[in-house]
């Protein structure tokens, strides 16, 4: 069995147009990544793990980040392909590790669209309380938390779902839009909150100690999920080699600061008690007395985090189609209608999945499902980096991460640090997910795989 064969490097040529520039790929960064995790999970971590030291927890991902995004950066650079993380491990490190880093994929994005989904609903239920419409109560809980579902979260799945199945794909132009709304949004909160910054609220810093810290931080990555969708543009982008790291680690930086401004104005302005709810953002300014900058904030969020789920969703369908055209999963889900040029059969299948997940589970349950996902293919690619640096040296590196093999080793440890403080429980989820994934490799993935039959 030779569950180790590569792929050629080479990307596989293609007719999409490259038109995106440096700063695209920077804005469709940021519309990736900020979302439900700076303007919901902020409030939880701080709430129940970290206390006002969420923002070392911001910093401690943050750097995790940063290292796997120069390993990503160099890997999208030289090989390329919209398969992102998973095409980088059918060149680097074989089938086998190609395979599990895709069907991990599959969950980072399938149950991300969940996180973010519930993200949205605390703050819909919000806009929509604002304006004297009630959503009963046994409609936004879960079970778990005395409800009956989260209707909202379930509901704009569908709908996006929707947008997606019809083929309207996000434009660079729609998503500029978008991030300008979202950024408008944490200036407001950045201007409304300085003044009322009270250093009583930092006292105590650390009242869960360095163990809520990196627990924290375990949960906050999930803010930082997102900068590797850039990397599935790569086919799209002028002077890619160039382009794609600036924008990778652009949109990663950028977004580094924001948080770290953000989260230490948030349990600056109010205890860290108070913020466990479902839109803390906006309803700590509010609390403030800034009803007219909360309705902002709200907006800000409810655009920003509609876009995350624009993308996640996209990118969901894409891995799909990558694995499938390498002929892992089977054609007949991916079959594109010819109406529409989708996948509908998978948007379906995706569709009622992931809105029974949005629809029954707390956020924090499925952000760590994510987080532990994600986690593991930043690994892969990390460890891919150094890989192909020993297997492949002469391949062309338009860009090379700094101080190889340092760096990708140290972003593979601290993302293992970090995978090490989720619950047990989401490990053995994770753990089941991957087991499923090994089953139907061996039943179907290796005997139907393109290159096997080659
Ligand atoms: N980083 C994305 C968000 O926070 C997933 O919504």
């Amino acid at each position: 069995m030779d569950l180790f064969r590569t792929r050629p490097t080479q990307s596989t040529p293609s007719d999409l147009k490259p038109c995106l520039t440096a700063l695209d790929l920077i804005l469709l960064g940021i519309g990736a990544i900020v979302g439900a995790g700076i303007f919901v999970l902020t409030g939880v971590a701080a709430a129940t793990q970290a206390g006002p030291a969420i923002v070392i927890s911001f910093l401690f991902s943050g750097i995790a980040c940063t290292f796997a995004a120069l390993s990503y950066a160099e890997l999208a650079s030289s090989i390329g392909g919209a398969g992102s993380a998973y095409s980088y491990g059918y060149a680097s490190l074989g089938e086998l590790i190609a395979w599990i880093i895709g069907w991990d994929l599959l969950l980072e994005y399938g149950v991300g669209v969940c996180a973010v989904a519930i993200g949205w609903s605390g703050y819909f239920n919000n806009a929509m309380a604002a304006i004297g419409l009630h959503i009963p109560d046994y409609l936004l809980k879960t079970p778990g938390e005395g409800g009956v579902l989260n209707l909202p979260a379930m509901m704009i799945i569908w709908i996006l779902s929707f947008v997606i199945a019809l083929g309207v794909e996000q434009s660079a132009r729609f998503n500029a839009l978008i991030v300008t709304v979202k950024l408008i949004a944490i200036a407001i909160f950045v201007i409304v909150a300085i003044p009322n910054v009270n250093s009583e609220n930092w006292h105590p810093f650390l009242p869960f100690g360095w163990t809520g810290v990196f627990g924290g931080a375990a949960l906050v990555f999930f803010a930082y999920i997102g900068f590797d969708a850039v990397s599935t543009a790569a086919e799209e982008t002028i002077k890619p080699q160039r382009n794609l790291s600036i924008g990778i680690i652009g949109s990663l930086l950028i977004c580094s600061f924001i948080y770290i401004v953000v989260s230490g104005l948030l349990t600056s302005i109010t205890s860290y008690k108070t913020l466990n709810v479902k839109s803390p953002v906006a309803e700590t300014i509010l609390h403030l007395g800034h009803p007219i900058a909360a309705g902002i904030i709200a907006v800000g969020a409810i655009a920003g985090i509609t876009s995350v789920m624009l993308i996640f969703i996209y990118g969901l369908t894409r891995v799909f189609f990558a694995i499938s055209r390498d002929g892992l999963l089977p054609a007949y889900f991916s079959k594109v209608n010819a109406k529409t040029k989708t996948p509908l059969r998978i948007i379906f299948l995706a569709t009622i999945i992931m809105s029974l997940g949005a629809g029954l589970f707390s956020i924090q349950t499925v952000a760590e499902l994510v987080n532990i996902g994600t986690l593991a293919a930043f690994i892969i690619v990390c460890l891919g980096v150094v890989v192909l640096r020993h297997t492949k040296p002469d391949m062309p590196r338009p860009f090379k991460t700094p101080f190889s093999p340092v760096f990708p080793l140290l972003g593979a440890l601290s993302c293992a640090y970090l995978m090490i403080h989720l619950p047990l429980l989401t490990w053995l989820r994770f753990i089941i997910w991957m087991m499923i994934g090994l089953v139907i490799y061996f039943s179907y993935g290796y005997r139907h795989s393109k290159l096997h039959k080659q």
